[in-house]
């Protein structure tokens, strides 16, 4: 099978996370040739080392990656499974070619992901084209068997569980990576989040608290919040600052393993956007989601959405201090206040992690939903 994968970053890091990481699953352990094109390789290049941003066409891994000039770089031939990511437009002359072909390729909107109740009603809807013989099919990604499911390699639980039994092998990583080992009862966070002004607060009630922490930060756009709560300018990969029981590790951008190793080792995470935001439930450690932010507040809308299935088994203190925990921090304020009751319950987080992660697989992965559906639009 040769699938075409489209990718328009339109800004960060999430847009071409998704596509990438789909790519290499459905080459990896579906057998599909695939062919990704992407018109921003600088912002490819940052989660994936081994893409040189200048290249018009490379090899990475086993996938064929273009960089894609829309209106401009045109595929010569049609594969037989076209997907669009997120609802970046196909060249004209594509479609046209499109419908040309002796047999119409599976044309599939990769949509965003949602926890919303609408997503199971839409999802496989086909749109057929206003001019040429071709139907595009809406596929959702979604929690529960009538979406178009997770994304999720296989194998990766059993990866995780390894890293996570493996301290020593742990230590060693992050030596390697000039972190210093967890010092005895040191809690770790990561957070990788959108600017957000209840960062810095926090930071500083957790320099002030009967715990030692330790917050691992990707460099990426909430720096200027952690400089604040430290009293620094600026800071930059690399730097290691502490402040009273608080250590801040300022960390390179890695490969997305790297990234989900950073994840499996913290005790909390803190996350944001789309692809990030899975992760942290495939490490199966209590996280806070920073939700890409909508215009009038639609994302809330979003977030309460996937708190209501991600809590439903949850006892009622728990799942307030959660829910507590989440609104404060995506409305910007008073995640200092409700840390603690958030804390108090990540032992019942932690083990309903690890459930909720192995009830998100039940019908499948996204790529494996996504194979079924197209080899069955094919035949
Ligand atoms: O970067 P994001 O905020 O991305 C997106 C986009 O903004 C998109 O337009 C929007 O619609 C979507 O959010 C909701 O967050 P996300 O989705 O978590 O993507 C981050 C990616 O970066 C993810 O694949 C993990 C990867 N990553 C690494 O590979 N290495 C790293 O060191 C880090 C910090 C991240």
């Amino acid at each position: 099978m040769h699938c075409d994968l489209f990718c328009n970053v339109i800004d960060n890091f999430g847009d071409i996370g998704v596509a990438w990481r789909l790519a290499r699953q459905l080459d990896h352990e579906k057998g599909w040739r695939m062919r990704l094109w992407v018109d921003d390789l600088k912002s490819f290049a940052r989660i994936e080392p081994g893409v040189d941003a200048n290249a018009a066409s490379q090899t990475v891994g086993r996938v064929e990656v273009v960089h894609w000039v829309p209106g401009v770089a045109a595929p010569d031939a049609i594969a037989d499974v076209v997907i669009e990511a997120f609802g970046c437009a196909l060249p004209h002359h594509y479609q046209q070619a499109m419908a040309e072909r002796q047999v119409a390729p599976v044309w599939i909107n990769l949509e965003y992901l949602s926890a919303e109740s609408w997503v199971e009603g839409c999802h496989a809807l086909p749109s057929p084209h206003p001019r040429l013989p071709l139907t595009k099919y809406f596929f959702f990604p979604g929690f529960g068997e009538k979406t178009g499911g997770v994304i999720c390699e296989a194998g990766l639980t059993r990866q995780r569980e390894r890293w996570q039994a493996d301290a020593a092998g742990q230590a060693a990583w992050w030596q390697a990576r000039g972190v210093a080992p967890r010092r005895g009862a040191e809690r770790w966070a990561s957070l990788f989040c959108y600017e957000n002004a209840a960062v810095t607060p926090w930071l500083q009630h957790l320099a002030s608290s009967g715990t030692p922490w330790r917050v691992l930060v990707p460099a990426s756009r909430v720096l200027a919040d952690v400089a604040r709560a430290l009293g620094q300018e600026k800071l930059a990969a690399g730097d290691s600052v502490r402040l009273g029981q608080l250590q801040v590790d300022v960390l390179p951008f890695t490969d997305q393993a790297g990234f989900d190793r950073l994840l499996w080792s913290c005790d909390v995470n803190i996350v944001r956007g789309e692809d990030s935001f899975m992760r942290a439930q495939w490490a199966a450690r209590p996280f806070l989601w920073h939700i890409y932010p909508q215009d009038e507040d639609a994302h809330m809308v979003k977030l309460d959405a996937f708190l209501e299935r991600y809590t439903a088994s949850l006892d009622g203190a728990t799942r307030d201090a959660l829910v507590t925990a989440q609104h404060a921090f995506n409305r910007h304020r008073g995640l200092a206040e409700h840390w603690d009751a958030f804390i108090a319950s990540t032992p019942m987080l932690t083990r309903h992690g690890w459930q909720w992660a192995g009830r998100q697989l039940v019908g499948g992965d996204l790529a494996t939903r996504l194979v079924h559906f197209c080899e069955n639009r094919l035949q």
